[in-house]
């Protein structure tokens, strides 16, 4: 397939309910969205960057800058055979996960068009539904959030994960735990601890945790396996692993029981299988984590979720926990027993609702190969 089109837009979306990590709180999303032509098909992608460097090194901004000036010209008019070549093509850049893999995912949809099979198919997806959880962000009332917890259990969702920071972690999972004490649980730090915490943390070994998220600094695999060996509660690495070759490392260390798959933090499909694959080889399972995406972004990650790794439930739940209205037709609903129907249809298996995604658009540039074609100003005329 030649890369015909790129338009890069970048939307504004209100969150229903804003969303506190131990990073800061997040009221409104800046969604990037990649549109592709190809073929005569059109691909979709996210760029799942957050506004400030603060969750990994990229933000909204630096993904409009690497994409527009880097990725574009590197990809634009060239062929390619299958959507995990663009990888070769954009080899050049280091980091950037994020801002490549919008360009790649756009092209495992065009590739799975141009098959006739859905998304999920394409990558070797194994499941019919896939298993949801939700992200909790941190409270200043404690009532709340066992309110909300008990909407989501309510509402079906097979396990629960809690935001903690300082000061907002024991007090908070034990009051958690008394009040529910079966629910499946776990608590993400986001890098909120040091490695002189070890002993406030092996406290959550009481309180039958699935896992603890990403406890220790971001870049740190070698510390997170000294404190693996201090808990009874599996590490899950989330910032840690940005390839198959930390998915190694860590589990070579001992540095996790568990690994959580972004596809924006891994750069795209072919790296997140990859992890996938390193992480079932060795029995370590893994599970589909969330950035607030939109619907393109989500329906990337119920596609990825069929993968037979994915033993856990992810963080992929309904649209309707986020937005008020989605961008994508039918929005990702999820069902009693807490299960998301993963769709047959050809690509992503959602449409894109252009006339929402237009109305949202803050800005937007669009890239044609054939105005690519320059003739270089020295070139003499034969
Ligand atoms: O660490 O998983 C995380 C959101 C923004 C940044 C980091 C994280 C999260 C979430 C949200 O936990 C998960 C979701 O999309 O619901
Ligand atoms: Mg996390």
């Amino acid at each position: 397939m030649r890369i015909e089109s790129i338009v890069l837009r970048e939307l504004k979306m209100d969150l229903n309910a804003p969303f506190e990590t131990s990073f800061g709180t997040t009221h409104h999303r800046r969604v990037l969205l990649v549109e592709v032509g190809a073929e005569g098909l059109t691909g979709w992608g996210e760029i799942t960057t957050q506004e400030e460097p603060f969750y990994n090194g990229e933000t909204t901004d630096t993904a409009w800058h690497i994409f527009s000036d880097f990725i574009v010209p590197m990809v634009l008019g060239k062929r390619i055979q299958k959507a995990s070549d663009a990888v070769l093509l954009m080899k050049a850049i280091r980091g950037h996960e994020m801002a490549r893999a919008g360009l790649e995912n756009a092209l495992w949809d065009i590739e799975a068009q141009a098959k006739g099979v859905s998304l999920k198919t394409l990558l070797g997806g194994t499941r019919d539904e896939i298993a949801s959880g939700v992200s909790l962000g941190i409270q200043t009332d404690t009532d709340v959030l066992l309110r909300n917890i008990e909407r989501e259990v309510a509402a079906g969702y097979q396990r629960i994960k809690l935001k903690i920071k300082p000061g907002k972690d024991i007090e908070v999972v034990q009051k958690v735990r008394e009040r529910f004490p079966e629910v499946r649980l776990m608590v993400d730090a986001n890098s909120a601890y040091r490695p002189a915490d070890s002993g406030l943390l092996q406290q959550l070994d009481q309180f039958n945790l699935m896992m603890i998220e990403q406890p220790l600094n971001w870049d740190d695999i070698f510390l997170h396996a000294t404190l693996q060996r201090k808990l009874r509660t599996p590490i899950c690495l989330d910032e840690c692993i940005h390839n198959s070759r930390h998915a190694e490392a860590a589990i070579g260390l001992g540095a996790c029981g568990i690994i959580n798959v972004k596809l924006g933090r891994v750069g795209g499909h072919t790296e997140a299988r990859a992890v996938h694959d390193v992480c079932h080889s060795h029995e370590i399972p893994v599970w589909c984590g969330g950035m607030l995406e939109s619907g393109v972004g989500r329906a990337h990650n119920v596609a990825m979720s069929t993968l037979p790794g994915f033993t856990l439930p992810g963080d992929v739940s309904a649209s309707r926990r986020y937005w008020r209205e989605e961008i994508i037709d039918p929005e990702v609903e999820v069902g009693p027993r807490g299960t998301i129907q993963v769709p047959d249809g050809v690509g992503l298996g959602y449409t894109v609702l252009r006339k929402r995604v237009e109305q949202r658009t803050v800005r937007e540039r669009a890239w044609h190969a054939s105005a690519q074609v320059t003739v270089p100003a020295d070139a003499v005329p034969v």
